[in-house]
Parts: structure tokens; sequence; C-alpha cells
């Protein structure tokens, strides 16, 4: 079924070199990087080990920032979370309403917002999967470990400056309005779950 078509456009989609970085939190290693064998087409940590609890990103207990380098004309970007020190089920979302983003360059937001009820307290480990993906449905992954921190802050607005020219919108309020910017990015619009049924439409079945 879908599997196999799935497949070949992961293998065509391999020829374009266009993969994307983490600038915060710190990311598990520079999977970029061409003196390293990690690849971010390697479900689900592009081949990357957990960091040592002395190198994990402490976040906010409400949430903390993300701040991203991506390469591509435009891409779907998902933001899991899974929680504990080993993380292998990344089975919470950051990023319900989908987004697509245009443009190339940082891209940072300054406060996710976290799924109600999530059973974390200070001190609580968790690891971050960011995916790329384009409408073919290959995706790339790069994973950064955190520690939920009573007292941790999120950036400040002048170390999360997003580039001019690149832009995010959730996939549903994308095709209600057109030009929703970071500015515009507020937990109505992330929280539609419409997105992603959309994204499943267009990015895994075609
Ligand atoms: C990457 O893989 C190649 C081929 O298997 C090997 O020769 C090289 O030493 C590896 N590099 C690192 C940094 O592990
Ligand atoms: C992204 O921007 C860099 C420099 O800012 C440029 O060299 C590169 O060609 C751009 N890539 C795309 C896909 O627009
Ligand atoms: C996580 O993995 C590390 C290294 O393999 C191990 O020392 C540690 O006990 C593991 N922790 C849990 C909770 O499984
Ligand atoms: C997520 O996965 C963890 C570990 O597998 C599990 O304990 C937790 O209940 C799951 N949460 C949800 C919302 O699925
Ligand atoms: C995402 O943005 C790109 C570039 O603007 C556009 O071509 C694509 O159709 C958008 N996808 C969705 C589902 O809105
Ligand atoms: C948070 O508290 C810990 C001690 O529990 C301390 O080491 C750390 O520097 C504090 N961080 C901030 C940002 O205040
Ligand atoms: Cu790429």
């Amino acid at each position: 079924m879908v599997v196999g078509a799935f497949v070949l456009l992961a293998a065509a989609a391999q020829l374009v070199n266009a993969h994307f970085g983490i600038e915060y939190p710190k990311w598990r290693a520079d999977t970029l990087s061409s003196s390293t064998n990690f690849s971010q087409w390697d479900y689900p940590c592009a081949g990357a080990p957990t960091l040592p609890d002395n190198e994990r990103t402490p976040w906010p207990l409400t949430g903390g920032s993300v701040k991203l380098d991506l390469h591509h004309k435009w891409t779907y970007v998902f933001i899991n979370l899974g929680l504990g020190e080993n993380v292998t089920n990344f089975n919470y979302t950051l990023t319900p309403g989908l987004w697509n983003s245009t443009g190339n360059g940082t891209l940072c937001v300054q406060q996710l917002t976290l799924p109600t009820n999530l059973p974390i307290v200070d001190g609580s480990k968790a690891s971050l999967q960011f995916v790329t993906s384009g409408d073919s449905g290959s995706a790339l992954y790069n994973c950064a470990d955190i520690v939920f921190k009573a007292n941790a802050t999120t950036l400040s607005s002048s170390e999360c400056v997003t580039d001019a020219g690149v832009k995010v919108a959730p996939v549903v309020a994308a095709q209600q309005k057109s030009g929703a910017s970071t500015a515009g990015l507020n937990k109505a619009m992330l929280s539609s779950a419409a997105g992603l049924a959309v994204v499943f439409a267009f990015g895994l079945s075609l």
C-alpha cells in the first residue's frame, strides 16, 4: 500500500541535500557535519545517542523555546516530546496545528505550549524530536534532550529572533488566511487538530 510509494519517494528525496539544524535546545549531535556518520534520514533521532544529564537543556515547566536553522524553501515541521531518561516513544505533539514553514534561515519560537496535564515535575527528564517533511512524506529527524526545571527560563526576545523571510503557519490557518507570521502564532492557531488530518492526507498518501 502506501509504504512502497513512501520508500521510493524517500529514496528520490535523498537526492535533495537540504537538511536542518537545531540551534536551541542543544541538539544531540551536529548531524549536518560531514565528519560524523549521523543521518537525518534515520528515525527517530538521526542515530544520535541521548546526551549526558549535565548537557540537558533546562526547560520551563510551562514550555520552552526552540530555534531551528531551516534550509528548505518550505517544509512541514513537527516537534514531538517524549518523557523519561532514554526516550523511545515521542508520543506528545507540541505542534498540533502542524507547521508549514516557508523561507530559509532561523525560525525561533519563544515558548511552545505543552499538552495539558503533562505528568512532569521539577527535574523530569525528556527529549524533543524535531521532524521536517515535504509533501512526499519523506522526513528528516533531529533530537534534543531537556530537563524540566521550575527555575528555567525561555530564550529572551533578543535571543529568539526569526530571520526576515522565514514564516510559519499552521496548515489549517494557512489555508484560511495567507501570510500568517510567527508574530501571529498563538495558542488558538496551534491547537487546531484538523491540521494533522490535512498533512497525513497530503504527506503520507501522495
Ligand atoms: C564513518 O563511516 C566510514 C565508513 O564506514 C568510516 O570509515 C569512518 O571512520 C566513519 N566515521 C566516523 C566519524 O565514525
Ligand atoms: C538559503 O540561504 C542561503 C544564504 O542565506 C543561500 O546560499 C541558499 O541558496 C538558500 N537556499 C534556498 C533553498 O533558498
Ligand atoms: C538510560 O541509558 C543509560 C545508558 O545506557 C543507562 O545508564 C540508564 O540506566 C538508562 N536509564 C533508564 C531509566 O533506563
Ligand atoms: C507516552 O508513552 C509513555 C511511555 O511509553 C507512557 O507512559 C505514556 O502513558 C504515554 N502517554 C500518552 C499520552 O500516550
Ligand atoms: C506549505 O507552503 C508551501 C509554500 O508556501 C505551499 O506550496 C504548500 O502548498 C503549503 N502546504 C499546505 C498544506 O498548505
Ligand atoms: C536553578 O536552580 C539550580 C539549583 O537547583 C541552580 O543550579 C541553577 O543555576 C538555577 N538556574 C537558574 C536559571 O536560576
Ligand atoms: Cu534536506
